[in-house]
């Protein structure tokens, strides 16, 4: 058995001036390790204690949560102390003394992690939710931590019998005269794949959420992108003039406009600008192209014909421009996605938008879908891997659907972590703050 692991402190609020700051530790045999400091209180009792050391005399309230009912799985305690950072900082100094070490970032949900209180999806599910910007990315990361999407046990039901049939033909087949039926694989499989196929296209559009969409807004002088910047970020952030080249740097805003959790570049007006200054801006359009995930190309409803510099310009990212015609209060423009900004009309863009970047879900759609790079890799996989099966031939050497089973069961354990790989919980754990 590996030696019980040592007992660790923490910070879980920032150390900033405020009102109470928490501090956690974390280990085995607490009571006895924090006996020169304080006697732990009852059991989830929260109780004042004086804890006394280098000529500090804090009154704290104290919290004891034994392992393995505590969020580590370890004996758990935690202090709540004046909010002042010199205090904590000595306070975790002094507990150093007494042989608890100082975390590594996201160390106790590693411990809960290892200790079976936690899977991994909600460990990533718990990262992103204090990393959450916006109300949506907040509500999608608070539905991925409660619970373990339900395709995971469910797809684990239907592969279990197979897995076992595939390895029993592998092993017994040719004496026992044991068949796989390919035909009945299919048909259980097929549903599987199909509820995968689902899965897909939720989690494409929470990784949109979670991760938030950039847009850029791009177009001739006095197109009407400073309007519609300021109209999605709800405020005047941009200069808005009839002067054409009114915009010059690239402004950002990050907001959330009708649950879409966006991050918007307006941009200086394209053209063949005379004006060194206005020419730096225009400059600086096609950088901004390259890195957003789409491109609102703003065209006047009254406008014919497209600017020949402009359609070079956008033509190397044809296949995320999304075109969209502006004073649509003055001129008609049917079909198309058109919209008058500085009326606040801007009901086409919205269902444009969601049909293009959420694939016509709502946010709210897409709560509980798998949203990391992590996850959506490996349910591609699964997906992949899924078709495989069903694309055997009938007769194939069943050593390939006992394999490719296999394969499917390692994408799931790999998925919720209990494969335990090293890499996943590294880099998860990266992203995490001291003292979660
Ligand atoms: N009627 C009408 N006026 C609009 C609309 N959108 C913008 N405008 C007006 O058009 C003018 C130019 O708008 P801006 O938002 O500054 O245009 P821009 O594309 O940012 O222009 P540059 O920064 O010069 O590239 C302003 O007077 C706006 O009030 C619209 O949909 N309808
Ligand atoms: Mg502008």
């Amino acid at each position: 058995m590996s030696p019980a692991p040592d007992p660790i402190c923490a910070p879980a609020t920032p150390l900033l001036p405020s009102a109470v700051a928490l501090v956690r530790v974390s280990g085995w045999g607490l009571a006895g390790v924090l006996t020169p400091l304080l006697v732990l209180p009852e059991p989830r009792m929260a109780s004042l204690r004086t804890l006394c050391w280098d000529g500090f005399r804090e009154r704290a309230l104290v919290l004891f949560f034994p392992g393995p009912a505590s969020y580590t799985g370890e004996d758990l305690v935690e202090f709540q102390v004046h909010g002042n950072p010199q205090l904590v900082r000595r306070l975790l100094s002094h507990l150093g003394t007494l042989g608890v070490r100082l975390a590594e970032p996201g160390e106790f949900t590693r411990r809960a992690l290892l200790n079976g209180k936690q899977g991994l999806l909600e460990a990533e599910a718990l990262r992103d939710l204090v990393a959450a910007e916006t109300d949506t990315q907040i509500r999608l990361a608070q539905a991925r931590a409660g619970a373990q999407p339900d395709w995971i046990p469910e797809a684990r039901r239907t592969l279990t019998p197979w897995m076992a049939r595939a390895e029993a033909v592998v092993d017994y087949g040719e004496e026992e005269g044991i068949l796989l039926n390919q035909k009945d694989l299919a048909s259980e499989l097929k549903p599987l794949r199909d509820r995968f196929h689902v899965e897909q296209i939720r989690a494409r559009a929470a990784q949109h959420l979670r991760d938030g969409i950039r847009l850029a807004l791009v177009g001739r002088p006095n197109a009407g992108k400073s309007t519609l910047f300021n109209a999605l970020a709800g405020e005047d952030r941009a200069i808005v003039t009839e002067i054409p080249g009114t915009t010059r740097d690239v402004l950002e805003v990050r907001c959330e406009w009708r649950g879409l959790p966006l991050r918007i570049f307006d941009t200086a007006g394209l053209r063949d600008a005379l004006d060194p200054v206005e020419r730096l801006g225009v400059a600086r359009v096609g950088p901004i192209l390259g890195a957003v995930d789409l491109v609102l190309h703003l065209r006047p409803a009254q406008d014919e014909a497209i600017d020949p510099l402009i359609r070079e310009a956008l033509s190397p990212f044809r296949d995320k421009v999304l075109e969209v015609r502006t004073f649509a209060d003055l001129t008609e423009a049917p079909g198309e996605v058109a919209i008058a900004a500085h009326q606040g009309d801007l009901d086409a863009l919205e269902v444009a938008l969601k049909k293009r970047l959420l694939g016509g879900l709502a946010p709210d759609a897409c709560f509980g879908a798998l949203a990391t790079e992590r996850q959506v890799a490996l349910l591609n996989d699964l997906a992949r891997q899924l078709d495989l099966l069903l694309g055997l031939e009938p007769g194939c050497p069943p050593e390939l659907p006992a394999s490719l089973l296999q394969g499917a069961w390692g994408l799931l354990a790999r998925l919720t972590g209990e494969d335990r790989a090293e890499t996943a919980l590294d880099a998860l754990f990266n992203g995490f703050c001291l003292g979660k």
